[in-house]
Order: C-alpha cells, then structure tokens, then sequence
C-alpha cells in the first residue's frame, strides 16, 4: 500500500482527513505515528499558499514521506480579511477554540457586514521536500450573534454556512465535508495524489 504522511498537529483537522481520505487508496499515517509529533514548524509566511508549502516541506524532509499539509483559517471582511493566516494564534498562546470564538463575537459587536470565508490550501511535498502541488477550498459564510452546535471544531460554532439556517457545527461530519473548504481543497488535490502515489510507487518497485 502506498504512504502518505497528514501533517497537522490539529486533532481536529486530522479528524475530518480520516474521513475524507477514506476512499483513496493509501496508508497514510498522522505525525504522531512517524514521531513527529513534536515538531513545530514556524508559519513565517504571509499566506496560506506559503505557510501551507512550510509545513508540507519540513514534515516531507523530516518523515521522507509523501505529505500534505494545509494551512486554513476564517477571512471576515469587516474586519479586513482578519484573523486570516492568524485564525490559530488570533487570541494568543494557550488560548481555546471557545476564547477565538469569544473574541471574534466581541470584535464584531453588532457589525451589520458579518460577510466571512473559510480558507484552506493544501499543499503537497514530495519525500525529499521538494513542493509538488498546492490547491485551495472555499467556504462562504458569514458570523452569528453567539455560538451554535458542538461538532467540528475552531470557528465552527460562530460560521453560519452560506444558504443554511446553520452554524458549521450543527452540520454533520459528512454533512460539513461535503461544502467544507478543506472538503473542497481535497477535492481537487485527489487527481494530483493519486498520480503522485503512483509515480512513488513505481519508482519504488524500480529500485526493489
Ligand atoms: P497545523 O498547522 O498543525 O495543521 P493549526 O491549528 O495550527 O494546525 P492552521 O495554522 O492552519 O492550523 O490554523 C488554522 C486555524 O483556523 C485553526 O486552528 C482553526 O482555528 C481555524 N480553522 C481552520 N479550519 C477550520 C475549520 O474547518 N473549522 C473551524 N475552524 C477552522
């Protein structure tokens, strides 16, 4: 079976991978399985596209595996696109997904423009790090008045899903992969791994 390494130190970004890798054919495994767990990678970049690239990059070198990696977080518009490539670091260190959310609803007030995106871009890395593809997901929305539903996780509870009554976390796992950002950015780099794993392969079978 052919490996792919699933760079993310978020628990909940692993969850849905789980999910929608489900019908790809390939092992993959999570940086605690190749004992990486432990290693930050700086996001120095200015964009998704970049901090994603970071983290497919260093994990691919350090693991010599196939890896994905993706960057993503929520752009509101009256705020000027924040929190932006910050959404993770928005309330600063140690802070919970329930203090970002706080802290959002807090800066918005009663702003009427409640206009927002999710925006994940996936990039992929080869085994000796060398980047080998990025693709982006959106997910339009727009910000509630407080907090709804507990699936998901991150900015879900305050993300009111374009042409739903709802908040991202009042939809199903499979409900939200389906119209997700990160469904979407997976989406369009299945075609891209797919080939790639299968160019791996035969070059490891050259070399068997
Ligand atoms: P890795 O870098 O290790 O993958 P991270 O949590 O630091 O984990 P990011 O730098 O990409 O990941 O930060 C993304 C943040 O944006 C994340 O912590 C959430 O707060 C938010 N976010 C991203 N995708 C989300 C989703 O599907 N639902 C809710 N919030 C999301």
């Amino acid at each position: 079976m052919k490996r792919l390494l699933v760079a993310t130190q978020n628990p909940g970004k692993l969850r849905e991978y789980q999910t929608l890798l489900a019908d790809l054919p390939v092992e993959w495994a999570g940086l605690r399985d190749v004992g990486l767990a432990g290693m930050d990678v700086p996001e120095t970049g200015a964009t998704f596209a970049e901090n994603a690239g970071l983290k497919a990059s260093a994990y691919a070198r350090a693991a010599g595996r196939l890896t994905l990696a993706d960057d993503s977080g929520l752009e509101v518009d009256a705020l000027g696109g924040a929190p932006g490539v910050y959404s993770a670091r928005y309330a600063g260190p140690g802070a919970s997904d329930a203090d970002r959310c706080h802290k959002l609803l807090t800066e918005l007030k009663d702003a009427p423009n409640r206009a927002a995106r999710f925006r994940c871009v996936i990039a992929i890395a080869l085994p000796d790090g060398a980047l080998a593809a990025a693709v982006d997901g959106v997910c339009e929305g727009s910000i509630a008045y407080a907090p709804r539903g507990a699936n998901g996780f991150g900015y879900d509870p305050v993300f009111r899903v374009e042409g739903r009554n709802m908040t991202m976390a009042e939809l199903t796992k499979a409900e939200k992969n389906a119209i997700s950002h990160r469904g979407r950015a997976l989406a369009a780099a299945k075609p891209v791994l797919a080939a790639l794993l299968e160019h791996i392969h035969e070059h490891e079978r050259e070399h068997d």
